[in-house]
């Protein structure tokens, strides 16, 4: 088999890139370990931001989005029993968020891909890249093998595409926190029409929501904790404790859909390129969920790869090609940033003596009676500028 570019993995990354290509009339082939129904119902991140919505309407996947997704103008800050909102119509003007599900992305763009008849090849098994400094990488899985001209890795945190590189060949930078988030999908009318970050002396939890009828949540919890000690009506009583405020509110409950633990931590690996190798999204970078960043940096990383593709095919000109590690990672440290930021405002950290409860109150006290500081909030979490 051949293409011009092999991308390995089906999750928001490798299927924009795809399509990102398409529309640049580059052919493409993805290779996906597991199923599409698999991937298609993998409960994930829920936020997208302003550019990443823009290049979705604009690239022609966005029919979906704009009727089902909520757009939200703010969201909520709650810390000593009260809730503060961080407004970005006021503090933004003309950008916002929108709460649309991470496997609807992906569902439509697998669907758009099929309509454009695109190759996606789910269920591939033993994954192998060589070749990546010469001018025809190849793919190997089973008994097959794909040469392509690039090979973009965007396969996630535990992909083969990272672990083909050379240790010697990255610098590995990494951040490992000491507490983990409990999540669930409920069948319950959100509370609140907007999201809800809360800073408990019990713990971070979050509020969210997929839909008028599906609410999301999630609960501060130990790296090791061990679901099975989590029985619904713990869950729920933990989310009210650490939740409610003194006004009365307190999210609705329902039967519980899904629930799972999931890591955190923040990693980047520098550069993101070896040889005719590209990585994007989770292949070269984690970030803790709590500013809701990492699929959209994953589709920031393939809007500047589609670009220097686009180029290099059009012209021969390599530049942005040689430019994309260097491009990506001023946006992928700031928002590097940003995440830990939010994480360690947010969580409970055991300390003796208090001093880290005190300094983050103060924090949250700051962050919501000042504008400048509300203001640098809001502009990360709509979403910097593509082009940072
Ligand atoms: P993905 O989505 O992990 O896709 C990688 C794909 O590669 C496949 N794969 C392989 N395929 C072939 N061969 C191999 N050897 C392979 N190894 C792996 C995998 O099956 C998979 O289909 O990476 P991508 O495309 O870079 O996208 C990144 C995002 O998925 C991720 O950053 C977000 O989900 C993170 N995240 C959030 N991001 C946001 O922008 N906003 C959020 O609100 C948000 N909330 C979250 C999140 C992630 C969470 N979890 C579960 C980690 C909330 C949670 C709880
Ligand atoms: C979600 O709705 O899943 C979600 C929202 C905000 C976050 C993380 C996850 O910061």
């Amino acid at each position: 088999m051949r293409t011009q570019v092999g991308i390995i993995g089906a999750g928001p990354a490798g299927l924009m890139l795809s399509h990102l290509l398409h529309l640049e009339g580059i052919e493409s082939v993805v290779l996906e370990a597991q199923s599409r129904q698999y991937v298609e119902e993998r409960v994930r991140a829920g936020v997208l931001e302003q550019g990443t919505v823009d290049l979705l309407v604009e690239s022609g996947v966005g029919a979906r989005l704009k009727e089902q997704g909520l757009v939200h103008h703010g969201i909520e800050l709650s810390f000593g029993g009260q809730r503060n909102r961080i407004d970005f119509e006021d503090l933004t003007p003309g950008r916002s968020i929108t709460v649309y599900a991470q496997q609807e992305v992906v569902k439509d763009l697998i669907q758009a891909r099929m309509d454009a008849g695109g190759q996606i090849h789910f269920e591939v098994s033993d994954v192998r890249l060589d070749g990546l400094h010469t001018s025809k990488p190849s793919i190997a899985f089973g008994a097959q093998e794909l040469v392509c001209d690039f090979v973009a890795g965007c396969d996630g945190s535990h992909g083969v595409a990272r672990a083909s590189i050379p240790e010697d060949a990255l610098r590995v930078y990494e951040r490992v926190y000491p507490f983990a988030w409990l999540g669930i999908l409920a069948e319950a009318a959100p509370a609140s029409e907007e999201l809800i970050y809360a800073y408990h002396e019990r713990g971070f939890a979050l509020f969210s929501m997929r839909s008028p009828k599906i609410t999301r949540l999630y609960l501060q919890c130990a790296p090791e904790e061990d679901i099975a000690q989590w029985p619904d009506a713990r869950i729920w009583e933990e989310l009210c404790t650490r939740l409610a405020t003194n006004d009365g509110w307190r999210p609705n409950e329902g039967p519980i859909l899904q629930k799972g633990i999931t890591g955190m931590r923040s990693l980047v690996v520098e550069p993101m390129q070896f040889g005719r190798l590209y990585l994007a999204g989770d292949a070269a970078h984690i970030v803790p969920p709590t500013g809701a960043k990492g699929m959209n940096l994953a589709i920031a990383d393939v809007r500047v790869l589609a670009r220097a593709l686009a180029e290099f095919y059009a012209s021969g000109r390599r530049e942005l090609l040689d430019h994309y590690s260097a491009t990506c990672l001023r946006r992928v440290w700031k928002v590097q940033r940003f995440s830990w930021w939010m994480t360690s405002m947010l969580h409970r950290f055991e300390t003796a003596d208090g001093f880290e409860h005190r300094r983050q109150l103060a924090e949250l006290d700051y962050l919501t009676g000042s504008r400048a500081a509300s203001t640098s909030l809001a502009e990360n979490y709509v979403g910097l500028p593509m082009d940072l």
